[in-house]
C-alpha cells in the first residue's frame, strides 16, 4: 500500500488556487478561518459566494471555484477545500495533524477526548486525500479504494476492532509512524510552486556566473580546458556525467571564431540545463510527459495543453524512447532550426519541414537562445515533421 506515495519525491504547485494555500500560514490565516466556519455551524458545502468569502478569493474565482467542483453542480465539499489548505500552508506539521482532526466536527469526536469511527476516518481521509488530488498537479492517483486500506492500517496499528474507537493520539501517532500517510503529508507540506522552481534555476545561475568570473579572471572568455578541469564548474552543473559535459562544453564552442567560451554562450546553454534538472522532480536524469509539462509551463509562461507537450516530446526525443534526457533537451533547445520550429508551434506561422531535410551544422547554435518568448498562441496549426 501507498508506495506511489512512498516513492513520489516532490509535487509542484501550478493552480493560482494552490500557490495562495501555500503562502498562506496555519496558525494566523487557516485556523482562524476554520474557527470562524465552526462558529457559523460548519456548512458541509460552500457556494460559489461561500468559497470567496471564506477564502478571500478576490481574482478568478470561479475558476479556482471549478478546480474543486468536479461534477459541476455548484456546491464544492468544505472540508476538501479546508484539508488541503492546512495541508499546503505553512507551518508546524504536529499542529497540522492536530488541525486536520479538529476541523472535523462529529459528535464524538470535540474536545481534548473525543473520538472517531471507522467511518468517519474515511472521511477524514477521504477529504484530504481528494482535496490534494484536485488541486495539486500529481502523476498519480490515489483510487478510492486504497482509503479503506489505510483506514484499516490505522485501527490494525492500534488494535481497535473496526467496530471500535481512534483516539486524536492515536491518529497522530499513525501519521507519524506508518510510511504512508507520513509520506502523504510531506508531499505537500514540502510542494514547491512554479515560482520556487524559477528561484531554484536563478540560484543555479548565480553560482555559475561566479564560477566564470573565477576561471575568466578579468577577462571575457574562458578555454574548453579551463572549463572541464575546473571542479567549480563540475560542481555547478548538477552532477553532470563526462559524455554530457562534452554536450555541455561541446555546444558553448560550437562555431566560436577561436574556440573559447563567452559569458552569454556558457549561460545560454546552461540555462536550459539547469531548467531541466530543476523539474526532474524524480531525479531520473530523464523528463517524463509530466515534468515536461512543468518545464514547458515555466518556458512558455502559461500552461501547455496535454498534446502541445506530446507533440513536444515526440519532437525533441531523438532516440525516440519516450523520455527526454538531458542531452536531447540541451541539444535541442540550442538548436536555431528547433528553435525556429518550436517558435512555430508555440503559435507564429509554421514554416514546413522540406522533405528529408536535415539539420545542418550552419543552422545549429546561430541562436543561443530559448524557447522563452511566445504569450501567446497554441498547439494548433503544428507543422508536420
Ligand atoms: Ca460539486
Ligand atoms: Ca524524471
Ligand atoms: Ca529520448
Amino acid at each position: 500500500m501507498g508506495n506511489k506515495i512512498c516513492f513520489h519525491p516532490r509535487v509542484v504547485l501550478t493552480e493560482d488556487i494552490a500557490l495562495h494555500f501555500k503562502s498562506s500560514h496555519l496558525t494566523r490565516d487557516v485556523m482562524p478561518i476554520i474557527a470562524k466556519w465552526q462558529k457559523e455551524g460548519s456548512e458541509l458545502c460552500f457556494s460559489l459566494y461561500d468559497f470567496e468569502q471564506t477564502f478571500d478569493i478576490v481574482n478568478e474565482s470561479e475558476r479556482q471555484f471549478r478546480v474543486f467542483d468536479t461534477d459541476a453542480n455548484g456546491r464544492v465539499d468544505a472540508h476538501e477545500i479546508l484539508m488541503v489548505y492546512i495541508l499546503l500552508a505553512s507551518g508546524e506539521m504536529q499542529k497540522k495533524i492536530d488541525t486536520v482532526f479538529t476541523t472535523f466536527d462529529f459528535a464524538g469526536s470535540r474536545g481534548s477526548g473525543g473520538t472517531i469511527s471507522f467511518d468517519e476516518a474515511m472521511i477524514m481521509i477521504d477529504a484530504c486525500v481528494k482535496g490534494v488530488q484536485k488541486v495539486c498537479n500529481m502523476d498519480f492517483k490515489i483510487p478510492d479504494d486504497e482509503i479503506f486500506f489505510y483506514c484499516k492500517s490505522m485501527f490494525d496499528m492500534h488494535r481497535v476492532d473496526h467496530a471500535g474507537r481512534i483516539t486524536q493520539k492515536q491518529f497522530t501517532e499513525w501519521v507519524g509512524a506508518d510510511a504512508s500517510p507520513r509520506a502523504f503529508v510531506n508531499l505537500f507540506h514540502n510542494a514547491q510552486g512554479l515560482p520556487d522552481i524559477y528561484a531554484e534555476v536563478q540560484k543555479t545561475n548565480l553560482e555559475q556566473a561566479r564560477v566564470f568570473q573565477i576561471l575568466a579572471n578579468g577577462k571575457l572568455n574562458v578555454t574548453q580546458n579551463a572549463l572541464m578541469e575546473s571542479p567549480g564548474f563540475q560542481r555547478v552543473c548538477s552532477n553532470a556525467e563526462p559524455d554530457e559535459m562534452q554536450v555541455l562544453v561541446g555546444l558553448m564552442t560550437h562555431e566560436s571564431p577561436d574556440g573559447t567560451i563567452s559569458m552569454d554562450r556558457y549561460h545560454a546553454v546552461l540555462r536550459p540545463w539547469n531548467i531541466f534538472n530543476e523539474c526532474d522532480l524524480d531525479k531520473s536524469g530523464t523528463l517524463d510527459e509530466k515534468e515536461m509539462e512543468i518545464l514547458l509551463w515555466i518556458q512558455m509562461r502559461k500552461r501547455p495543453t496535454t498534446e502541445f507537450v506530446k507533440e513536444f516530446v515526440g519532437f525533441i526525443d531523438s532516440d525516440g524512447n519516450g523520455d527526454i534526457n538531458r542531452k536531447e533537451w540541451v541539444q535541442a533547445i540550442t538548436d536555431s532550426y528547433l528553435v525556429k520550429q518550436l517558435g512555430a508551434k508555440l503559435g507564429n506561422p509554421a514554416p514546413k519541414l522540406e522533405a528529408g531535410r536535415r539539420i545542418t551544422k550552419t543552422d545549429r547554435l546561430q541562436r543561443s537562445s530559448t524557447i522563452d518568448r511566445p504569450e501567446s498562441g497554441s498547439s494548433k496549426g503544428v507543422a508536420a515533421r
